[in-house]
């Protein structure tokens, strides 16, 4: 649907702020974030400027997949807490002006989930087909192989697990612990509505982050994919088992649960560059999600055969560009909405990736990528951490072993099967691409403190005397320069730079949230200039960041690159926001400067 004017929300203009548990915050002192340690802080994340918190999987979970591979959508895991620490949680933060969104994971469950058990446990069990069981395929020499060469999205193997019970395999699209329910069975459904969704929705919760939201709908017969790793039996076939064609049914299905509480919805969408099908499933008329997560801007720089498969900083900045305008540019004239995010629990930190984390250049260009993401379209999301500039842990400091996600483990033991375990140049490299993309930077715990034991991590515990135990994963080895205690009140810092460009994006909110996008200059490789115009105003908001190290003199801005502005010279500058506080009206840039004026 064409519209004229875009419509304001409560969410559009939101701030989330994302949590992921077990490396938020310690309460109890075992060393495991917990939901009493989440409640400590939830004026700290207030204060930030944040008006909603996404929680991760907090369910009950064996953790294969840190509780993306869950066991009992009513219950939490023991370790963070309990159901009634959940309705504390929900009451807390309320009653503080915060919503709270939980992670929303059917497309499959662990398979310790009673529903996986009942059906894995023969053949007529009522619940076989919640699951996608299929007999094997035999090649002309009588081997056994699966139905068919999909590759699992975790290391190399395929996404069929066979079953030596049953004599069948079952559909996994992650780990083999995670097997994907059967959506096309409707009682299965009804029965995911009401324990993951309903359940909670009742308790109070106000939206859902939508875990991989376009695979519940398989494509029919299950075909091959086509092959992209030829030196592999199995392929990434995610763009052929994304976006199949009962989508659409699905989530309208879903919304008629969600619409009686006004809950909102934020969907993952891996594997969808095409803008036009993007916009099908958010346009407002379409009544199927609210907003997404498009994997544009996060993709840059990963490996095509596995995301692990890169050189760290393979990329130019002109890619950065165009991934952004590709999230932003599409909602133009249309009812559609869309997000802004550079990080959360599956990417490393974004200024290791897009800036600079050399002692001499994080700060800066922390505060240049928090200025960009303020002057973007869309609900905005923070990823814990992202607010103090964490940066990934380094190599020298940080070593392999400490690595636990499920996706670097897998992808190291796949990697040691194909080279043998020693290759070493081959594992040198694969180290480098985890220290620069793995998702265990994300996951580090947050560093409170710069002078207490493992970052602070633990603290609350601390204040009642308990010893203070070993973090689950190892702390940041640069806790004591990038922490939380040394910024908070500290006007030069990151946080305090957050908290001021997430008050300007409010105040000039018709720009930066509801505006309009256009990039300017698309060939300079140092500076990224956007414009922002806003429905019923003169002015534009122009918006210069400088991603080099170096200092930057740019072309004055003439009337006709910008469509809408008087077509005759001169214009008038007047700045707005820089990170360096400078009033230089046309100096050159500063390294890793940005700033933001508005033209007439
Ligand atoms: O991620 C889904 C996803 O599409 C993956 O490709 C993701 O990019 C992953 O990080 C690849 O390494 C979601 C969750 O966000 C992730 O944490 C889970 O592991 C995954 O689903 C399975 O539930």
């Amino acid at each position: 649907m064409t519209v004229k004017e875009r419509t304001r929300e409560w969410w559009k203009q939101a701030v989330v702020y994302q949590i992921y548990p077990a490396s938020f915050c310690d309460g109890n002192g075992d060393g495991v974030g917990d939901l009493v340690g989440i409640i400590s802080k939830l004026d700290y994340i207030k204060s930030l400027g944040a008006n909603v918190i996404w929680i991760c999987p907090m369910y009950d979970s064996p953790q294969v997949d840190m509780g993306y591979d869950i066991s009992n959508y009513e219950s939490v895991y023991p370790p963070y807490g309990t159901l009634q620490d959940m309705e504390t949680l929900i009451a807390e933060a309320h009653s503080r002006g915060l919503k709270l969104m939980l992670d929303l994971v059917i497309n499959h469950t662990s398979d310790q989930h009673d529903w996986f058990k009942e059906s894995r446990s023969s053949k007529d069990n009522p619940k076989r087909d919640w699951y996608i069981w299929k007999p094997a395929k035999y090649t002309q020499d009588g081997t056994r192989v699966p139905p068919n060469n999909w590759r699992s999205v975790f290391g190399g193997g395929s996404t069929w697990e066979w079953d030596e019970n049953t004599q069948e395999y079952y559909l996994h699209l992650f780990c083999k612990e995670q097997p994907d329910l059967n959506w096309e069975n409707p009682v299965t459904r009804k029965a995911i509505y009401e324990s993951a969704m309903e359940f909670w929705l009742k308790r109070g919760v106000d939206g859902f982050r939508i875990d991989t939201v376009n695979m519940y709908s398989k494509p029919p017969g299950l075909p091959d994919g086509p092959i992209i790793d030829p030196h592999s039996e199995y392929q990434p076939a995610g763009m052929l088992y994304c976006n199949g064609p009962r989508m659409a049914e699905y989530l309208r299905e879903m919304n008629d649960v969600l619409a009686p509480y006004k809950a909102i919805t934020v969907g993952e969408l891996p594997c969808t560059p095409d803008p036009q099908r993007v916009l099908e499933y958010v346009s407002a008329e379409s009544r199927q999600l609210n907003m997404v997560f498009q994997f544009d801007v996060v993709d840059i720089g990963q490996g095509i055969t596995h995301r692990y498969d890169a050189k760290p900083k393979n990329y130019k900045l002109l890619q950065v560009k165009e991934a952004v305008g590709r999230t932003q540019t599409w909602i133009r004239g249309t009812d559609a909405w869309t997000t802004v995010f550079l990080e959360n629990h599956d990417q490393a930190r974004s200024v290791t990736r897009f800036g600079d984390d050399s002692p001499a250049y994080r700060v800066q260009s922390a505060k240049l990528l928090a200025l960009m993401e303020a002057c973007l379209s869309g609900t905005q999301f923070i990823y814990q951490g992202q607010e103090i500039g964490a940066v990934n842990a380094p190599k020298e400091s940080y070593p392999l072993e400490n690595y636990l996600d499920v996706d670097s483990v897998l992808y190291l033991k796949e990697l040691k099967s194909r080279h043998g375990a020693d290759k070493k140049a081959e594992l040198d490299r694969a180290f480098d691409a985890l220290q620069h993309l793995a998702r265990d930077h994300a996951r580090i715990p947050m560093v409170w403190s710069g002078k207490a034991k493992n970052g602070g991590f633990s603290n609350v515990a601390l204040t009642e005397g308990k010893d203070i135990p070993e973090p689950w994963m190892k702390p940041h080895p640069l806790a004591s320069e990038i922490n939380v205690a040394s910024q908070v009140g500290d006007p030069t810092s990151v946080f305090a730079f957050w908290q001021e460009a997430l008050r300007f994006r409010q105040e000039y909110a018709a720009y930066t949230v509801y505006g309009d996008y256009e990039a300017l200059r698309l060939d300079d490789e140092n500076i990224f200039f956007f414009v922002k115009s806003a429905q019923g105003e003169e002015a534009q908001m122009l918006v210069m960041l400088n991603f080099t190290d170096k200092e930057q003199t740019w072309e004055p801005l003439q009337p006709r690159e910008v469509a809408g502005l008087p077509a005759t010279e001169p214009l008038t500058l007047k700045l707005v926001k820089s990170t360096h506080g400078s009033k230089g009206e046309t100096a050159a840039l500063a390294p890793y400067e940005g700033r933001v004026y508005l033209v007439s």
